[in-house]
């Protein structure tokens, strides 16, 4: 096989069903869902079995054709994208969807790569237990995808990101053999953990096709609270005080700008403000306990009235039912989508210590707006993960084309200071192409050097998601 006479070649493999070459038909696979990135490709592939996925990935290696794996195409940074040679064969998991068992007493869920992160946490609480991990993207991205960006989200606070969600992988090497890892241990000492070299490395050293997953008791009780705070400083010692009184209950801790806030109420649909005045600043601070009667509202009620003592809270709502707490959450999740009516957003997921984060932001806007003033600077987060989405938006009025040209400037201008206050150029949004180039400026050399030397070990072609994390290679 060669890239020309893939399509044929793997047809034989995957039927008719499990095979995409005509343009209308691959065009979802080939654009991401905001269009920022796109490419061509020889086909997409979609296995239906982890046996035909090895069976693709030897004939590929064999032809010398590189393989692009792809889930529920959502990613920011480009990495379920094809380059624009036209040589490549997208590979994606969308007919690997099953859940292949789900055990209460090990709290454990075994999952396909392809499911649909709601359709796990559906299957989840069907069985009266949790899978916490939560993503605005989470009726469309994939267990795959989650994995391999290692995926974080809104409860990393309280249960940890897809990392710590992981006991056990299948996955289809870049020589075709398959690792089954599938093992729902939560203790393991054998050696090397080497499901955590497959997390986080965005499809670059083989294909997951399976995953077992830990689960949680289910959440019977939760108290949600929209609080607005003077600055980064008060969200911080805020964040200390609910913390310091409520322990695990604490499950959310999301920062946002007004700008932020402003963009979702100008562009959500049905979005309102829930309080009478604008701030500069908003956390959205949620509780959660496996008991229903655990006197949540209370609690919080009493965190908050301290936080107006202690003047790090200016005002506060309790939402009171379930629609108020999804209508309070929608002011949150629609920031990423309604950042994109005002031109191009340029994104940057970066971490720091939860400590340094008033100092950086404080500095970083500064830089920012000496740059380019009147830039809309669109901040929020996981502040209690010390991680922020400092993503920027064009000043009111301006062009579009001369903003993009500004985006390396400007990032540099953000990673300069993150790594004045030692932390990283990606939280949980991975590199893909975006950041491939730039992390050699900001990541250990020796530790790149490392990885090179992992990915030369597993995939000597390289064949396996070329273009994507490592630079230079
Ligand atoms: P894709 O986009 O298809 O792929 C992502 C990467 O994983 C690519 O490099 C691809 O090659 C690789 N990959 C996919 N499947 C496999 C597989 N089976 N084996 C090996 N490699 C594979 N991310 C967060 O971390 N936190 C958030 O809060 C968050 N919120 C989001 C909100 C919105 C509205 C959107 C659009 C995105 C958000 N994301 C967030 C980013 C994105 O949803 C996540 O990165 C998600 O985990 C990607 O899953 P996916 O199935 O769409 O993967
Ligand atoms: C979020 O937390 C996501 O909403 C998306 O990680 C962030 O669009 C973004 O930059
Ligand atoms: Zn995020």
């Amino acid at each position: 096989m060669t890239a020309p006479d893939a399509p044929a070649a793997l047809r034989d493999l995957v039927g008719d069903a499990g095979l995409i070459t005509d343009p209308a038909g691959m065009a979802g696979y080939l654009s991401d869902w905001r269009n920022a990135y796109g490419g061509r490709a020889a086909a997409v592939v979609r296995p239906g079995s982890t046996q035909e996925v090895a069976a693709v990935v030897r004939a590929c290696r064999d032809a010398g054709v590189a393989v692009v794996p792809q889930g529920g195409n959502t990613g920011l940074c480009g990495g379920s994208m094809p380059d624009s040679s036209g040589g490549q064969v997208v590979l994606s998991l969308d007919r690997m969807r099953r859940i292949r068992g789900l055990d209460p007493v090990n709290q454990t869920v075994t999952v396909e790569a392809g499911a649909v992160l709601q359709t796990v946490q559906e299957a989840a609480a069907a069985a009266g237990r949790l899978f916490p991990l939560s993503l605005g993207s989470e009726g469309s991205c994939t267990i795959g995808g989650n994995l391999a960006t290692n995926a974080g989200g809104t409860a990393v606070l309280r249960y940890g990101s897809m990392r710590d969600l992981t006991l056990g992988l299948e996955v289809v090497l870049p020589d075709g053999g398959v690792w089954n890892g599938l093992r729902g241990l939560r203790k393991d000492n054998t050696g090397y953990d080497l499901k955590q070299l497959f997390i986080g490395a965005e499809g670059t050293l083989g294909i997951i096709t399976a995953a077992v997953l830990k689960l949680f008791p289910a959440v019977r009780s939760r108290s949600t609270a929209w609080v607005a705070v003077p600055s980064p400083e008060a969200a911080v010692e805020l964040f200390g005080v609910v913390r310091a009184l409520c322990g695990d209950r604490l499950t959310g801790f999301e920062i946002m700008a007004r700008q932020a806030v402003a963009f979702v109420l100008r562009h959500g649909a049905g979005a309102r403000d829930p309080l009478d005045a604008a701030h500069p600043w908003y956390v959205l601070v949620e509780l959660g306990d496996t008991l229903p009667d655990a006197g949540l509202a209370e609690l919080l009620e009493r965190a908050l009235g301290e936080a107006f003592d202690r003047e790090v809270a200016a005002d506060a709502v309790v939402a009171s039912g379930p629609a108020q707490v999804a209508g309070l959450w929608a002011l949150r999740e629609g920031i990423s989508e309604a950042q994109n009516f005002e031109g191009p957003s340029l994104k940057h997921d970066v971490t720091v210590p939860v400590s340094s984060i008033p100092a950086f932001v404080a500095a970083t806007d500064r830089a920012l707006a000496a740059a380019v003033p009147g830039i809309r600077l669109v901040t929020y987060g996981h502040v209690g993960d010390g991680n922020l989405h400092y993503n920027l938006s064009k000043p009111e009025g301006g062009d579009d084309d001369a903003f993009r040209a500004r985006a390396d400037e400007l990032a540099r201008i953000v990673y300069d200071s993150v790594r004045r206050f030692d932390g990283s150029i990606s939280a949980e949004h991975g590199l893909g192409q975006s950041k491939r180039e730039v992390i050699a400026d900001y990541k250990d050399a020796g530790e790149l050097e490392l990885m090179r030397g992992i990915k030369r070990l597993l995939d000597p072609a390289g064949l396996m998601n070329p273009g994507k994390v490592l630079p230079g290679l």
